[in-house]
C-alpha cells in the first residue's frame, strides 16, 4: 500500500483528496492544527476508531511553521507521496496578514521541501500553486504565461512555486506544482465568493435573511468543481516526468453572472438581494483569470465537465439541503456578519 501525507487535509481539497486516496487503497496521513474548536468537520465521515486494526487514515498534530515537527513526521511516516495543500489561502485576508501568509503559504512549502531533503526520503512531492500567480497577465493563461502577482497570497505562492522548481532541478526531487484555477464545491470555505453567494441564496430562500453584500461584481474567474480538480492533482503526481501544469475549465464567468445563476436556481432575482459593500474590495484586484489546460489534457487526459452554471446549482442545492436537514450551529451563522 502506498503511503501519502497531506498537509491541509482539513481544507476543501484535502478532504476530497483524502477520500480519493483511500478509495485507491492508500494509507493516508494528514497534518492537522491544534485548535480550541474542532476543525475536522470536512473529514469526519472518513474518521475511523484508532483501535480499528484496519484503519488507513491517521491524523497528526503539526504546523507548516514548525520545521522540526515536519522532519520528525516525515521520518515517522516515510511517505511515498506528499501533497502540500496547507496554506493561508484567502487572498483578501492576505492583505491584512501579509507576514503570516508569507510564513505559511510561502516559507511553509520550503520547510517541507527541506524536511524531504534532510530526511533523505525517496518520495514524490506536489505543491498547490495558484492561478493568482498570473495576477495582471491577461487571459487565457497557460504554463508559458508570465507571472505578475497582485497580492501577498499570490507572491507567497510564487515563492513556493519557484522553490519547488528549484528543489526539482537542484536536488532531483520528483516535485510538481499544479497551477490550479478556482475550484469550488459544497465544502468550499464560507468566505470565498461562490460559497458566500450560495449560502446567501439558501438563507434568503428560507426566509432567514434578505440580502448579501459583495465587492467587485465584474471580476472574471474560471470556476471548476473541486472533486474533478483533485483527481487532476493525483494524476499529475503519477506522471513519470515531473513538470508544472495548469488545471482549469477554460470558461470565464463574472461574479455577477455566478450570482445570477445561483439565485435563479432557487427561483430568485439576484438584483433584489445583492448589494455592494466596499469592505470586500482588495487593495489590488485580479480582473480576469481564464486558464488553458490543454497540456494537462494531453499529458494525462484530464477533461473537467463541470463549469460555473452547473456548479452554482450543485452548491445551492447542497446549502439548501444542509439548512433544511441538519440545523448545525455553523449553518446558522448570518451572512451579513461582515467576514470577507
Ligand atoms: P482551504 O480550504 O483554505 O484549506 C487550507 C488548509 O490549510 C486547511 O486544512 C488549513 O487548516 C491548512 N492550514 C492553514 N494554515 C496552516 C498552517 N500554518 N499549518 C498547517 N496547515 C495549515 O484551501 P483549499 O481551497 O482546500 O486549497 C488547497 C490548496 O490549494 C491551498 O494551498 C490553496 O492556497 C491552493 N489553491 C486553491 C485553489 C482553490 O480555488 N480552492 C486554487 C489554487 C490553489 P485549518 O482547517 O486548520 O484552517
Ligand atoms: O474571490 C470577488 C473578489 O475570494 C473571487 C482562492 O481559493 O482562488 C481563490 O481566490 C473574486 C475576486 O477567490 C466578494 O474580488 C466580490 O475577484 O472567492 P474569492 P480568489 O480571490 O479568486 C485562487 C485561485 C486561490 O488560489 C485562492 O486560494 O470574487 N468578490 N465580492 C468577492 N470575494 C469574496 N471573497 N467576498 C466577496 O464578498
Amino acid at each position: 500500500m502506498k503511503r501519502a501525507l497531506i498537509t491541509g487535509i482539513t481544507g476543501q481539497d484535502g478532504s476530497y483528496l483524502a477520500e480519493l486516496l483511500l478509495s485507491k487503497d492508500y494509507v493516508v496521513h494528514g497534518l492537522i492544527r491544534r485548535s480550541s474548536t474542532f476543525n475536522t468537520s470536512r473529514i469526519e465521515h472518513l474518521y475511523t476508531d484508532p483501535h480499528d486494526p484496519d484503519r488507513r487514515l491517521f491524523l497528526h498534530y503539526g504546523d507548516l511553521t514548525d520545521s522540526a515537527r515536519l522532519v520528525s513526521l516525515l521520518m515517522e511516516i516515510v511517505p511515498d507521496e506528499i501533497y502540500n495543500l496547507g496554506a493561508q489561502s484567502h487572498v483578501r485576508v492576505s492583505f491584512d496578514e501579509p507576514e503570516h501568509t508569507g510564513a505559511v503559504t510561502g516559507l511553509g512549502s520550503v520547510r517541507l521541501l527541506e524536511a524531504v531533503r534532510q530526511s533523505k526520503i525517496e518520495c514524490r512531492y506536489y505543491q498547490a500553486s495558484s492561478s493568482e500567480m498570473f495576477g495582471s497577465t491577461p487571459p487565457p493563461q497557460d504554463e508559458s504565461a508570465p507571472f505578475h502577482p497582485r497580492s501577498p497570497y499570490a507572491a507567497a505562492k510564487l515563492y513556493a512555486h519557484s522553490m519547488t522548481q528549484m528543489y526539482r532541478e537542484a536536488y532531483g526531487l520528483h516535485a510538481v506544482s499544479g497551477i490550479l484555477f478556482n475550484h469550488e464545491s459544497p465544502r468550499r470555505g464560507e468566505t470565498f465568493v461562490t460559497r458566500k453567494i450560495t449560502r446567501a441564496v439558501a438563507r434568503i430562500k428560507m426566509g432567514l435573511e434578505k440580502r448579501v453584500y459583495l465587492g467587485n461584481l465584474d471580476a472574471v474567474r474560471d470556476w471548476g468543481y473541486a472533486p474533478e480538480f483533485v483527481e487532476g492533482i493525483w494524476r499529475m503526481l503519477q506522471m513519470d516526468d515531473p513538470r508544472d501544469l495548469v488545471l482549469a475549465t477554460g470558461v470565464g464567468t463574472t461574479v455577477k453572472e455566478f450570482a445570477h445563476a445561483a439565485f435563479a436556481h432557487a427561483g430568485l432575482d439576484w438584483q433584489e438581494h445583492v448589494e455592494f459593500d466596499d469592505r470586500y474590495l482588495r487593495a489590488a484586484e485580479v480582473n480576469a483569470l481564464i486558464g488553458n489546460a490543454s497540456a494537462a489534457r494531453s499529458a494525462f487526459g484530464w477533461d473537467p465537465t463541470i463549469t460555473a452554471n452547473r456548479l452554482a446549482g450543485i452548491m445551492v442545492e447542497a446549502d439548501l439541503e444542509a439548512l433544511q436537514s441538519t440545523g448545525k450551529p455553523w449553518i446558522d451563522r448570518p451572512i451579513t456578519a461582515g467576514w470577507s
